[in-house]
């Protein structure tokens, strides 16, 4: 098995050049925080940017860098000052991270910035593409690259990928907005598995694909032409025992022992009896609700004034993405508010905000955590949030209060925590009292429950999880039973071709020798397929039959000029080459006027839907309606059909995006039988891309050679990718002799 290469934004490590000397610290942040352990243990590789830019790098230095990096397993990409600006400041977070976390106010569509995010994401991808051997895994994070796997994936067309998306994905309403959504969508869809934090983000990605991509999605799987991308949901934990165990030796220090930050948070314990402390720890950001927190607090003083000098708030927010304008607003606002607020209520001995702006050591973190009574973590939206879940962890004596945002992924694990709407005021401080006056038995019982989720579900776990599922990912894509056609195969199928003497090809005409668009009416035969088919029957020995679901009309005008057989409607009706129509089977249509109003209800109630009505079919188009409501009502009316279906003698035929009503006497495979009576076939040949084709691969005679076109599941032998193969193989049969 070869190594796990995982690749983010920054290293876990964090480079400064003060001096001319360098400076070595591990960096702050959820992803980091949350991988380094899998890091350290799992032996893998670390892709990402040190932190600082190539232009600050004093020259001789480079080296140096990376034998720094080397011996953290990590290999730095270099950037440039203006790359970081325009993809880091620029693209990555003004307008991915308010986009996805639903700030649309804030998002800039700036096409320098996205230039810059491509060029970036190249750079990334080519790093990963240097060290890539053929057994290694990648991991891919977060928003910064959501380009790298196609990148990776367009070079190394085998290689086995995740991506994991650490924030947010919107909702398609949101996401639409985004002018690159396309190459967005498509440049994550190079992985082999995309996790996300929770089942909404999840849903609300495959809506996108779907409905933007027009790609099939069934379950959590997206269909491409070539494989199939799972996307699932992995919420992440953290190193509990790390935090649990900190806890635990710093509950076990003497009052002399203590930090000087625990010993002041210690001296606002001991001044009152029934003093609390409330903590808030988060990066600077707009997203993590800091100054609503501040207004709710507020609010909470003034409706509960016996509250006061009983509590104080400690903020911790850590300075972050100051060169982005709407960070340096949010700090400007909340040095205001914390201002009021204290000028507002403070005493001689008392201020209700202690505030800092700045990253504190991992011991300090630890002390606040384990000295507060309550945790408030109020974000508008939060892809996750460990500081919940490790807030938790350092409780030791299962006391404590967690009061969390709804609107934070942690929320959908963490039920046992009092969940508030940060929007609501009323609800945040009424909360704030009920935490206040929680019995200690009930917080015990709460995080008792939450602590035990969090020590099972580890980030250990979370990251074997998704490894797992991603192993798992390449080994299905590779379980179809149908065979993909390679060159081998192809030259055997070309090799028993030339050898034969009366040969059949059945070709299906949509989605197989052209693709679909959503007019049919529009998809008539190229000049270029005329001439293919024309050549194919111009050869001695062989028959070409085009059978089809379409009704005759249009096929007999389509192929008027090519000598061609043709079946219609499913195999109604045969059209021997350049001869009249005739009717193949005894087939009824009195059952019609029972049916078409059933389907009319239907395109009624679902806007883009028609009916095609055929000499001795009904079907129903779906195509382009929309595509949830689409397959929703196409199960419907599945349901509806059964039981009329049965009286008449009837089969519903599920094709692509269309649902036919025929009678069950008629279907491809009996069709192309009918035509093979008696004539001591030697090269039988069918090709198709739906359900309906499933009647020939299942009904010919097994020596047949049957091809499905694109990935899905089938009783074919061999398939191919796409309109495109079939074209090129079938002009490859055309040159045979
Ligand atoms: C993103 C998503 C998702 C914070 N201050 C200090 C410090 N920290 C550590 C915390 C925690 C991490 O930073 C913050 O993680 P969060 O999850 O709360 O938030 P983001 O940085 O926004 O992370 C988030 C996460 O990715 C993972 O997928 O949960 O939703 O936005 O671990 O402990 N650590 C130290 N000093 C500090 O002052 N030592």
């Amino acid at each position: 098995m070869g190594k796990t290469i995982i690749v983010s934004n920054r290293l876990p490590l964090q480079i400064k050049i003060e001096d001319e000397e360098l400076e070595v610290t591990p960096s702050v942040g959820g992803l980091a925080t949350g991988l380094k352990s899998f890091h350290r243990e799992g032996g893998s590789v670390w892709i990402g940017w040190t932190g600082v830019s190539a232009d600050d790098v004093p020259q001789g230095m480079e080296d140096l860098i990376l034998e720094e990096t080397r011996k953290e397993q990590c290999i730095p990409v270099s950037l440039t000052e203006e790359e970081v600006q325009g993809f880091y400041y620029g693209f990555s977070n003004r307008t991915i991270w308010p986009l996805f976390h639903y700030f649309m106010e804030y998002c800039e569509f700036n096409t320098d910035h996205w230039e810059t995010y491509k060029q970036v994401n190249e750079k990334y991808a080519n790093a990963v593409l240097e060290d890539l051997e053929d057994d290694d895994i990648v991991w891919v994070h977060d928003y910064q690259l959501l380009l790298v796997p196609n990148l990776i994936r367009k070079r190394k067309k085998n290689a086995t990928i995740g991506f994991f998306n650490h924030i947010p994905f919107p909702s398609y309403e949101v996401f639409r907005t985004m002018p690159w959504r396309e190459e967005i969508l498509e440049g994550m869809l190079g992985a082999n598995l995309i996790g996300f934090h929770t089942y909404d983000y999840e849903r609300h990605f495959l809506s996108s694909v779907n409905r933007i991509l027009l790609r099939d999605v069934t379950f959590n799987q997206v269909i491409l032409n070539s494989r199939k991308v799972r996307v699932d949901s992995f919420p992440m934990g953290i190193d509990y025992d790390k935090f649990h165990n900190a806890a635990l030796q710093t509950n076990r220090l003497t009052t002399d022992e203590n930090s000087d930050f625990q010993q002041k948070l210690e001296l606002h314990r001991s001044s009152t009896e029934s003093a609390k402390l409330i903590i808030s720890v988060d990066r600077l950001d707009y997203t993590k609700g800091i100054a609503n927190r501040i207004r709710a607090y507020e609010f909470f003083l003034e409706r509960y004034p016996e509250y006061k000098e009983r509590v104080r708030l400690i903020m911790l927010a850590v300075p972050s993405r100051e060169e982005v304008p709407q960070y340096q607003l949010l700090k400007k606002e909340i040095d205001e508010l914390v201002g009021r607020v204290n000028g507002k209520f403070a005493t001689v001995t008392w201020t209700p905000i202690w505030y800092f702006y700045r990253s504190m050591p991992f011991e300090n973190l630890i002390d606040l955590y384990t000295t507060s009574d309550i945790a408030l973590i109020t974000p508008t939206r939060d892809g996750m949030n460990l500081v919940a879940k490790e807030y938790l962890a350092t409780r030791t004596d299962q006391t404590g209060v967690l009061i969390l945002s709804e609107m934070a992924g942690a929320a959908h694990e963490l039920n046992e925590a009092l969940l508030i709407n940060p929007n609501n005021f009323d609800q945040v401080v009424e909360t704030i009292k009920r935490a206040f006056e929680m019995p200690r038995e009930e917080q015990i019982k709460r995080n008792k429950v939450l602590q035990q989720r969090l020590r099972r579900y580890t980030v250990e776990k979370w990251a074997n999880d998704f490894m797992r599922a991603l192993k798992e990912t390449k080994d299905t894509s590779k379980t179809y039973d149908a065979i993909e056609i390679d060159e081998q195969i192809e030259e055997a199928i070309l090799k028993k071709y030339r050898q034969s003497k009366n040969r059949f090809l059945f070709l299906d005409y949509d989605g197989t020798l052209v693709d679909f668009v959503s007019n049919p009416k529009d998809a008539r035969p190229d000049q270029e397929l005329l001439d293919l088919i024309q050549s194919l029957c111009a050869q001695e020995g062989t028959q070409v039959v085009l059978i089809s679901g379409r009704d005759k009309e249009t096929l007999g005008t389509w192929w008027r000029e090519v000598p061609v057989p043709l079946i219609a409607e499913h195999g109604v009706w045969m059209r021997p080459a350049s001869e009249e129509w005739v009717l193949s089977e005894n087939v009824r249509c009195d059952w019609m006027e029972t049916i078409r109003p059933v389907l009319e209800t239907f395109v009624d109630r679902t806007p883009g839907s028609f009916i095609e009505e055929k000499n001795y079919s009904l079907a129903w188009h779906y195509r382009k309606t929309d595509p949830g409501l689409g397959e929703l009502r196409a199960n419907e009316l599945s349901t509806v059909l059964k039981d009329l279906i049965a009286n008449h003698g009837l089969s519903v035929l599920q094709g692509n995006k269309v649902l036919e009503i025929k009678s069950s006497d008629v279907n491809k495979g009996k069709a192309a039988n009918k035509m093979l009576i008696n004539q001591k076939a030697d090269f039988i040949f069918a090709i198709g891309d739906d359900w309906t084709d499933e009647y020939l691969f299942n009904e010919l005679p097994k020596a047949a050679i049957t091809v499905k076109v694109g990935i899905k599941k089938t009783n074919a032998r061999y398939f191919t990718k796409d309109t495109q193969q079939v074209r090129d193989l079938l002009r490859k049969l055309a040159k045979q002799n």
